[in-house]
């Protein structure tokens, strides 16, 4: 257990610092991280009671929730979790917790992979796709296609200020997919060459916004302005419940020196200069209208329907069970 609470695991809060640090990063990949996390402290947990073993899960989930705000597949994962919770002793609840870890991360697994059986059939043989950022659910949508036999090459955005591109052109030359990389900067001039733009989410609003790395909105702005479809690969644990009910999403600021290194800053101005700033926005919103679908492992979607998919499969269960 750990210095900061005696009754969390520290893989709990390793998980957690790693989450924040983003040495585990990804929508699908945080959200599994979590739900292994609590699988630990529930199979570990010394609780005597069951009260205090549900004490010690919620504490658990509330350290994992408060690493990174905006992808909700994060708290879709502690509440599949810990609504899965019952039994009235303590083995009980260890064993019904731990399975319920499982199955979600199983269904994880199966989702992404139904899902880029749906994606690829969106892929025709030949394709350019142009990608943004680092997002298993799209590139799940790629291997599909290639096993399908398809020939795809991509165009792949760098993306600043940390680069998820070099993962992404990383994968794509494993499955030896050619790959010309581009700086952001660069998209517009490169939307002639691509016949697709496939991205992933973080979160997807009720009204089928789609939250997703900083970039996006403009990249499908200018696609629609050149005429190439945007799709958008997201499994359904990326869509925000809580939206139904008129919450915005929080788009997560992170650190200036993601951008600017303390010693280049320091070549531009003083160190307490309080008139320069610079911030640095993890996400964005693209409106509906700018994407062309939203592939789930459920199949296709317009944006403006999701909202009907978001109601069948939260209904009211949008609580937060990790409260005290
Ligand atoms: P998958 C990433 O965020 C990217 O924005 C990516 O599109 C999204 O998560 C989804 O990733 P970050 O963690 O779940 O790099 O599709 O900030 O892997």
């Amino acid at each position: 257990m750990t210095d900061d609470d005696p009754n969390l695991h520290p893989e709990v809060e390793h998980t957690a610092e790693q989450i924040a640090t983003m040495e585990i990063r990804g929508a699908a990949a945080i959200a599994d991280a979590a739900a292994a996390a609590l699988a630990v402290q529930a199979r570990e947990s010394d609780a005597d009671t069951p009260a205090a073993f549900e004490d010690q899960l919620k504490a658990a989930a509330r350290r994992l929730r408060e690493t990174r705000p905006t992808a909700v597949s994060l708290p879709n994962a502690l509440r599949s979790v810990l609504t899965g919770m019952t039994g009235d002793s303590v083995e009980e609840l260890r064993e019904r917790t731990i399975s319920q870890v499982e199955s979600f991360r199983a269904e994880l697994d199966q989702a992404q992979d139904r899902l880029g059986r749906v994606g690829a059939n969106r892929l025709r043989d030949g394709d350019v796709v142009m990608t943004h950022c680092h997002s298993t659910d799209a590139l799940a949508c790629i291997e599909h296609a290639l096993d399908q036999g398809k020939h795809i090459e991509a165009i792949v955005k760098e993306t600043r200020p940390r680069r998820q591109g070099h993962i992404t052109a990383r994968q794509l030359r494993e499955w030896d997919v050619p790959v010309t990389m581009i700086v952001d900067n660069a998209a517009r001039r490169y939307l002639p060459e691509a016949d697709q733009v496939l991205v992933g989410a973080d979160s997807i609003a009720a009204d089928g916004s789609v939250i997703n790395k900083i970039g996006t909105s403009g990249l499908a702005v200018n696609a629609r302005d050149r005429g190439v479809p945007v799709t958008v690969a997201a499994q359904t644990m990326k869509l925000h419940p809580e939206t139904l009910t008129g919450h915005t999403v929080e788009i997560e600021t992170r650190d200036e020196t993601e951008v600017l290194p303390a010693d280049e800053r320091a070549e531009i101005t003083d160190p307490d200069d309080e008139d320069f700033v610079v911030d640095n926005p993890a996400f964005d919103v693209t409106p509906p209208r700018y994407v062309d679908a939203i592939v789930t492992e459920r199949g296709q979607f317009p944006p403006e329907s999701i909202v009907t998919l978001m109601r069948e499969l939260f209904g009211d269960n949008i609580g937060e069970p990790w409260e005290p």
